[in-house]
């Protein structure tokens, strides 16, 4: 097949998940053109069967916003025309979704049907999607779509309760790749980090609200009056200001670190002994699955698809929301014991092991199939 892939080409989560979905099916032999205004934050080596199509926004003085979308939708009908693609995969609905539905009625006056499958990823439905701001073409793009995933079915029940969907909606969750995610061994960053083999807790995120990271803060406080440990802040957004203040204020400075955005997230998780994931909401949590597949167990809220991949007692535990005591106190009983740490970090690669690649790929290929069959 030859597929075209449009997505945020950020750190976030549903950039990463369309790079690494673009960079297997290209391994399968597929054609991947990735679309895109910059290149994919993980698109970071050369294969025979991916390819990179920028989307330029001309400025002019007129536009206080430049019109992405316009160009997005351009840069689509001319892609599909001269690459002759069969299929479009939209990751996140606003705007690709669409734009995609822009392009494909532009395509049909040049007598090309190109069918377009959106994957919903999470906040473009429960943040930003049902915004009045955005919703009438949110839902419309939905609609329109020839084919809709979501990564969870508590997004896809979500998608349900909030628009006025009639397409059908397949679940498709996110899936991580063992070749890349797995405990490497890393002593000595292990050593400088935790000179006193402390033990190292990490949470990883975009620092945006919804990711609750003062939460983070405050439960270490307490895991650290009781386990000696170190804490590692990976990724950077709003709220990290806040939070190395809060670190101040709390006299914790000397054990926690902002790492800041880092590329070789395995490497520090391959250190790591426990995850932390305490958001206000999150579709599927693939920052999660990725420490999972590291051997590190997960303290994270039992918020929207979390409760999908986390298994409560087994490969870590779950929490209401803001339960700041209750996340430290269960963090406590996984670190205070080397054999239940290990027992949590053999079940978490176990249950890691649900989502990998190899079985999640074949479900978006046979999608694909039903999609240009149904054409
Ligand atoms: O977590 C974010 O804010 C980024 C966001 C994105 O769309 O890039 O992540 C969402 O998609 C990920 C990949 O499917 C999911 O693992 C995250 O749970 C989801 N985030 C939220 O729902 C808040």
């Amino acid at each position: 097949m030859k597929i075209g892939i449009v997505c945020y080409p950020t750190f976030g989560g549903s950039g990463v998940v369309a790079t690494e979905l673009g960079k297997a099916l290209a391994d399968e032999g597929h054609q991947v053109h990735f679309i895109t205004y910059s290149q994919p934050a993980r698109l970071d080596f050369f294969s025979e069967n991916l390819f990179y199509h920028e989307v330029s926004v001309r400025d002019y003085p007129l536009f206080d916003y430049a019109p992405y979308e316009s160009a997005l939708a351009s840069k689509l009908v001319d892609v599909v025309r001269f690459e002759q693609l069969d299929l479009l995969h939209v990751h996140y609905a606003i705007p690709h979704a669409s734009a995609a539905f822009m392009a494909k009625q532009i395509l049909a006056t040049y007598g090309i049907n190109i069918p377009f499958v959106t994957t919903l990823h999470g906040t473009d439905i429960t943040l930003v999607g049902k915004d009045p701001t955005y919703k009438p073409v949110v839902t419309f793009s939905i609609n329109q779509s020839d084919g809709v995933t979501t990564v969870s079915q508590d997004l896809k029940e979500d998608t349900l309760k909030h628009f006025d969907v009639k397409r059908e909606i397949k679940v498709i969750p996110n899936f991580i790749d063992f070749n890349r995610f797995s405990l490497q061994p890393k002593d000595h960053f292990k050593k400088a980090i935790a000179p006193n083999n402390e033990r190292i807790l990490i949470h990883t995120s975009n620092f945006r609200k919804v990711k609750r990271t003062s939460d983070v803060i405050k439960m270490f406080k307490k895991i650290q009056e009781v386990i000696p440990s170190k804490l590692l802040m990976v990724g950077d957004g709003p709220e990290r200001s806040y939070n190395e203040q809060l670190c101040r204020s709390l006299d914790i400075c000397e054990h926690v670190r902002f790492l800041g955005k880092q590329d070789a997230i395995e490497e520090i998780l391959s250190v790591s002994d426990l995850f932390l994931m305490p958001s206000e909401s999150e579709s599927f949590g693939l920052a999660a699955l990725e420490a999972m597949a590291c051997k590190v167990p997960a303290i994270t809220s039992n918020a929207g698809g979390l409760p999908e991949l986390n298994i409560d007692g087994y490969c870590g535990y779950m929490s209401n929301v803001g339960d700041v005591d209750d996340m430290a106190a269960k963090a406590i009983m996984i670190l205070k014991d080397d054999e239940v740490l290990n027992t949590f970090k053999e079940n978490a690669f176990k249950r890691a092991q649900d989502f990998d690649l190899k079985k999640i790929l074949p479900i978006y290929i046979d999608f694909y199939n039903q999609i240009l069959e149904r054409q």
